[in-house]
């Protein structure tokens, strides 16, 4: 397949359906509209005032109240050297990539917030489990905010699978994928910015097979190794860093051109106090900026999505090997897949089983070795 009429796509979409900017509601939608108007369109929204009567949008911004609250809670802290985790990284071994997840250290909450707010050196912690952990290890803050977001849960007929806490700071960033879900996504301190693409630029997104690594985290030294999985495993995960480093743009430009010359990625900034709706496929890139506590918190509703035609059609589109007329393709060392684009199998989401079809959360956290 050529270029010409996966190009079309990328413009046909943002023509007839989405526009060049994500709409913005001052007001909780009914669930009828948030249906017909979104989901079933499978286009993002932000809304604002939808959670303004949580009490948890005046006491979380506050490090005292929920050192309080939390304060004989063990937590997942998730720790990297850099703030990427489930990103890509050198390969210890060859000249290539491997895609390296966090060390998970159990840690009491009050300590763990203070290596949030107060970063080492070549240290960043961020509270990011994806269990449901909200419902488990944050079960103190339950009457702080909804267990679900009720025009939502009416729209999609269905309670969520999971709920999310998500405390981090500046230095922490979450590479582009994507998720099996209807993500409901409130932020309550700080700022989140996203980066979205819909899933008919599957193809702008470079997804390559790398072998998964984890860091392992001594405490002692203060070090971190990264560690391979034995035995291989390979994980689908798009190549692109949307940020690369100050003197290496025109190298990743270069790398990845139907990214970067492409449509732009719509660019969404949410606030505390509003919610984003990202419909389930869209690649997302999510960076963060704290507030006043020193901190960004949120917390996001994972519903299960619809496998209908759509899900058909995009699955379809992805198989598609595709290869553009400028595409020089990633260098072989930075690519361990064996044809142009992995197959629908393996181009599932993190948290997402490839194996089995379904949208259990012990099950998909049990397959990406979360629990
Ligand atoms: O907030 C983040 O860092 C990532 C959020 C995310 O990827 C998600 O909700 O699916």
């Amino acid at each position: 397949m050529r270029g010409k009429e996966v190009e079309s796509l990328w413009e046909e979409v943002r023509e007839v359906s989405l526009g060049n900017s994500v709409d913005r509601l001052h007001s909780r939608p009914t669930p009828i509209q948030f249906l017909r108007d979104f989901v079933s369109q499978n286009k993002p929204c932000i809304i604002s005032n939808a959670i303004s009567h949580w009490p948890g949008l005046s006491l979380w911004p506050a490090p005292s109240y929920l050192s309080t609250a939390l304060s004989s809670s063990l937590v997942s802290l998730h720790l990297t050297p850099d703030g990427y985790a489930d990103a890509l990284v050198p390969h210890p071994l060859h000249p290539s990539l491997c895609f390296v997840s966090a060390h998970v250290q159990p840690t009491p909450f009050p300590q763990a917030l203070n290596l949030i707010c107060q970063p080492p050196n070549h240290l960043v912690a961020y509270l990011q489990q994806q269990n449901d952990c909200f419902r488990t290890e944050y079960r103190e803050l339950e009457s702080d905010c909804d267990g679900h977001i009720p025009w939502a849960s009416e729209a999609l007929g269905c309670l969520p699978e999971a709920v999310n806490l998500w405390i981090g700071n500046h230095l922490s960033q979450t590479s582009f994928h994507k998720d099996h879900y209807e993500n409901l996504y409130a932020v309550v301190s700080g700022e989140k910015h996203f980066l979205l693409l819909p899933p008919t630029d599957v193809h702008r997104m470079y997804i390559r097979e790398y072998p998964a690594a984890r860091y392992s985290y001594s405490e002692e030294s203060g070090e971190f190794r990264l560690e391979l999985e034995e035995p291989v495993r390979y994980v689908p995960w798009s190549s692109v860093n949307p940020y690369p480093a100050t003197g290496n743009e025109e190298q990743e430009r270069s790398k990845f051109p139907l990214y970067f010359n492409g449509p732009k990625p719509f660019e969404v900034t949410v606030k505390a106090g509003e919610v984003l709706y990202l419909p389930s496929m869209w690649f997302h890139h999510v960076r963060q900026r704290p507030g006043d506590g020193g901190y960004t918190i949120a917390v996001n509703y994972w519903y299960d999505m619809q496998f209908d035609i759509k899900y058909a059609y995009f699955n379809f589109l992805q198989s598609l090997p595709y290869q553009s007329t400028d595409d020089p393709t990633i260098p072989e060392s930075e690519c361990e897949d064996s044809g142009p684009y992995a197959s629908p199998k393996h181009l599932n989401s993190r948290f997402y089983s490839d194996e089995s079809e379904t949208n259990n959360v012990e099950e998909v956290n049990k397959d990406h070795g979360n629990v």
